[in-house]
């Protein structure tokens, strides 16, 4: 390739690599940019729509991803129903059910409960792939109290089996004619929202939570996708049943077609954790060495290696400067100076037990009818001229 010569594909990133050093003294968060080259130039995958579909929901340009942390202005949100309009003077958050001693809260109480921090990636479920619908993610610094402590309190009595997490948003939901408005609920078991990451969140990157991230407080669950990260929280409640609200039961329910010798066996599992996942993000070069930069996340992952052309897997390296347990994790591999002419690159994470990132052809990924919690390997296309 002529080094000299730019295409248009090409972007100059000079002008942010000079943010940097700026946002350094601004933020000790964004710090935590990627070791960029100087004069690294961006090479755009060609499969990157032109226009990513940002103004749908703040969708993650991965062409832009240079920071380990996703700043508030760039984080993706998604609502179901309305966004509330909460004024923190009235806002309060009730835990109820069954438990020994109900409580409410406010924000000040909550304040003044002992604070605890998470960074971790929160990434939506309905994230199936390229070209459409791929940059609903993002890795922010969650700090809040945690969660477990405020249940021991109010002590869940021996029949609780679940607690449910209600949001201040609501909408009309029909089912068998009944029509209800209904505020968004998600639920967890005791034992998983007992887990002490999880966090009643009122701060994001330092800031109080953005109005469309949840405002005043959130529920976040390290290692669940987005749906079980309930926003705008304004009561808790422990049942004795199972929770079956629309986000439990009827939407966001992973359809799969599994095999028993032979047999068909049709199961519908309701959105739960992350799975495991990595995406070569984007390539840039220096003169004519290239480098690939991705991400892998969703479980405690130990490797990640790249194909090129269907080649074999060549290990890629983890900048180790970037790491907490339930955030994604950043790698590079140093491509050298690949031939002109169109190239497809394919990563793939595996995990600490050894459990490898399915292809797109994996009856694990084939068998799901529905989009969610899809978590194969995406095949990228580049072009190097
Ligand atoms: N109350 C409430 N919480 C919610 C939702 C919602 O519509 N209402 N959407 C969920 C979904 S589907 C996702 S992916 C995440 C997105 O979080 P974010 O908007 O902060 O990125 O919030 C979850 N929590
Ligand atoms: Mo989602």
């Amino acid at each position: 390739m002529k080094s000299s010569q730019m295409t248009r594909r090409e972007l100059l990133m000079q002008a942010s690599t000079g943010l940097v050093g700026w946002a350094l003294l601004k933020s000790p968060l964004l710090s935590h940019a990627f070791p960029s080259r100087i004069g690294e130039v961006l090479v755009p995958f060609l499969d990157q729509p032109p226009n990513p579909p940002s103004s749908q929901a703040n969708l993650l340009d991965w062409n832009y991803l240079d920071s380990w942390i996703t700043p508030n202005d760039k984080f993706f949100s998604v609502s179901h129903y309305n966004m509330p309009e909460v004024s923190v003077a009235d806002w309060k958050l009730e835990i109820v059910g069954m438990v020994e001693s109900p409580l409410t809260l406010t924000l000040s109480d909550i304040k003044k409960r002992p604070k605890q921090s998470v960074i971790s990636t929160l990434e939506c479920s309905g994230n199936h792939g390229f070209p459409t619908f791929t940059g609903a993610i993002g890795t922010a610094k969650w700090s809040g109290t945690a969660l477990a402590p405020v249940l021991k309190e109010v002590g869940i009595l021996e029949d609780g089996i679940e607690v449910v997490f209600f949001g201040s948003d609501e909408g009309e939901e029909e089912v068998r004619e009944i029509k209800m408005r209904q505020n968004f609920a998600r639920s967890l078991s005791i034992a998983d929202a007992m887990r002490p990451e999880n966090l009643l969140c009122y701060e994001m990157n330092g800031a109080p939570l953005p109005k469309g991230n949840g405002f005043p407080v959130r529920l976040i669950v390290p290692g669940w996708y987005g749906i079980a990260n309930v926003k705008w929280l304004k009561r808790i409640e422990v049942r004795d049943t199972r929770y079956m609200g629309r986000f439990m039961a009827r939407d966001y329910v992973t359809i799969r077609e599994e095999k028993r010798g032979g047999k068909s066996v049709w199961m519908e599992t309701s959105v739960g954790r992350t799975q495991i996942k990595s995406l070569a993000a984007k390539v840039t070069r220096v003169g004519d060495k290239y480098r690939i930069y991705g991400a892998a996340w969703g479980r405690p992952i130990k490797l990640v290696e790249v194909s090129i052309d269907n080649g074999p897997w060549l290990k890629a390296t983890f900048d180790l400067t970037q790491e907490a347990e339930h955030a994604w994790k950043i790698w590079h591999y140093d491509w050298d100076t690949p031939v002109v002419g169109e190239h497809t690159v394919v990563s793939r994470a595996i995990d600490v037990h050894g459990n490898i990132q399915p292809t797109m052809d994996a009856p694990a990924i084939t068998g799901k009818r529905t989009y969610w919690e899809s978590n194969g390997q995406v095949i990228r296309r580049i072009q190097i001229n």
